[in-house]
């Protein structure tokens, strides 16, 4: 019976002595105990009627049951469907009507209301959260070892959501392969091994810590020191014993804005890894400056993965993501016709190979405008390729801010300021910010009758949106700049309210 992603990151495991979790308790997991404690948790979802290619939808604390879990869903042939725990109960709410998934683990915390939401639709629900947790409790009297449901290499692995131009939230359909592709690419090019340590302080729900941290490191059978959140007296603490760590480049200006940060503590530090967002190079120096580090960058995407990376023996260089990963091509197009581009040029990233996601869930005419039928996907992302094949992201085609990492499509923000009864129209734009990289403004012009509150907004904002997308500042216009076609322009937004 083959399991295509089981039996190449976690069967291998099986009877490994070594260390795989450290937690911030202080408690630690070897890998044949990993293994252990994810074929008691399989047990439980196929006893709740989690059939092969049911969703198991997850939206739960960063403990080690739910990297368990992870392994769990993905030999009990499920797709694994990881959620933002900052979501509200709107946004969990669309989540589950559009994946319709036949169980739900939630935060015991969060039991009642997601119970409520789950019961019209018939959904099991179960709880992680430590000892309190049902999911947890279910788990610890069922059997050690589970047989891994046969999957194959194009079958779904994982449901990844992800916003979007129109407002509305793609799940993008990752497959074994897709995942198990780009964690050996990856490995091999970052030179994972088991002698490794990673510290892993990213969130666990998406691409990047879920899939190019985990499991690469499950993969080289390396070990992760398990944070349950970034938190820089931690990370301070733990680099000396360390030798991976993976951020957003938030991380990298918040670890430098501290004057312990020196040279002497990433002695035994082997690679920084940034991505998700670009890296200023002017960080990127400062860094080298202070410990002879280069931050190895790359890109990537939800529904990619991983796409290029700077090298590892090689010429890291700053503002620029380096070169398509092995098994990965990337071509730049005009973003009009689709023409390739030549050399130097502007253009649109597309990218094609083993790594490229399976489509949309449900949204056969959403996948065919960004995925063509040569294989190639259309990132949104503008940039130019050198002849030897190293990328530079430009800019990008779609209307996205990027605030610490997580994408925030000014649509979804703008439909609900639209909704209100004394907004005549809104305009979401992304403003520099020394922490986030960018942050997250409104312009709203309002009913002439001056009824209009501000307290009034930010609460129903507060009520629908998660608190990362939420606007920092909102500034009350007459109008919005036009061009003559009357777009909105954001750029002008962006010049004029920048600062
Ligand atoms: C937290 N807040 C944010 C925020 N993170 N607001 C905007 N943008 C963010 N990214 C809110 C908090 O709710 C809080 O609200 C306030 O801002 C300050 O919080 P904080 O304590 O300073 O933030 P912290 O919890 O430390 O989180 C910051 C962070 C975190 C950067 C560590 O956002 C993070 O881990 N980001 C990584 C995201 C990520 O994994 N992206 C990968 C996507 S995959 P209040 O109410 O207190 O004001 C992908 C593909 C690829 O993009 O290539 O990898
Ligand atoms: P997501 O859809 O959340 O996976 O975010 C993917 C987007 O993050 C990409 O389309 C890029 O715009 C951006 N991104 C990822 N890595 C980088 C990087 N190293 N530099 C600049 N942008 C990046």
């Amino acid at each position: 019976m083959t399991n295509t992603l089981f039996d190449a990151l976690f069967a291998p495991h099986v009877g490994n002595p070594a260390t795989f979790l450290e937690c911030d308790d202080g408690t630690t997991l070897t890998y044949d105990a990993f293994l252990k404690r994810a074929a008691q948790l399989a047990h439980v979802l196929v006893e709740t009627g989690v059939q092969p290619g049911d969703r198991v939808l997850v939206q739960a604390p960063k403990l080690s049951d739910i990297i368990a879990l992870y392994a769990a869903a993905v030999q009990a042939g499920a797709i694994y469907l990881p959620l933002n725990t900052a979501y509200t109960q709107a946004e969990l709410d669309y989540f589950m009507q559009d994946a319709d998934p036949s169980l739900i683990v939630c935060n015991s915390k969060d039991e009642t209301t997601v119970r409520a939401l789950a019961k019209t639709r018939g959904t099991a629900v179960l709880t992680l959260g430590g000892a309190a947790g049902s999911l947890s409790r279910a788990a610890d009297d069922k059997s050690t070892e589970f047989t891994a449901v046969e999957r194959g290499p194009d079958d779904l692995a994982a449901l990844l959501y992800t916003s979007g131009t129109t407002g509305r939230s793609k799940g993008a359909m990752l497959s074994h392969n897709n995942l198990l592709s780009n964690a050996i690419a990856l490995t091999d090019l970052w030179e994972i091994t088991s002698d490794d340590r990673l510290i892993h302080a990213l969130p666990i729900f998406h691409t990047h810590g879920l899939f190019v941290a985990m499991n690469t490191s499950l993969l080289a059978g390396a070990k992760v020191r398990f944070c349950e959140a970034f938190d820089l007296e931690v990370i301070l603490h733990e680099l000396p014993q360390s030798t991976l760590l993976m951020g957003v480049p938030t991380f990298y200006t918040r670890i430098l804005a501290d004057t312990r940060f020196t040279k002497d503590l990433v002695d035994n530090m082997r690679v920084f890894v940034s991505g998700s967002a670009p890296l200023l190079a002017e960080t990127h120096r400062e860094f080298e400056d202070r410990t002879g580090h280069r931050i190895l960058e790359r890109y990537g995407m939800t529904e990619t993965n991983m796409i290029t990376s700077n090298p590892l023996n090689g010429e890291r260089l700053a503002g620029t993501v380096g070169y398509p990963l092995s098994g990965t091509e990337v071509v730049i197009s005009d973003p009009d016709t689709g023409a390739s581009q030549p050399f130097g040029e502007i253009g649109m990233i597309e990218v094609r190979g083993d790594n490229v996601f399976q489509g949309y869930w449900n949204m056969p005419e959403k996948t065919a405008e960004e995925l063509r039928e040569t294989g190639f996907f259309l990132t949104g992302d503008l940039g130019i390729q050198t002849e030897d094949g190293r990328v530079s992201i430009v800019g990008r085609s779609k209307d996205l801010i990027i605030s610490g990492g997580y994408n925030i499509y000014p649509k979804e923000i703008e439909d609900v300021l639209n909704d209100l009864p004394d907004v005549v129209e809104s305009a979401v734009f992304g403003v520099p910010n020394p922490d986030f990289g960018e942050s997250v403004v409104a312009a709203i012009v309002a009913e002439t009758d001056g009824t209009l509150s501000i307290e009034a907004v930010k609460e129903s904002v507060q009520s629908k949106l998660a608190r990362f997308k939420h606007p920092r500042e909102y500034l009350l216009l007459e109008a919005l700049p036009r061009n003559t076609m009357g777009k909105v322009q954001k750029n002008v937004l962006r010049e004029t309210y920048g600062t």
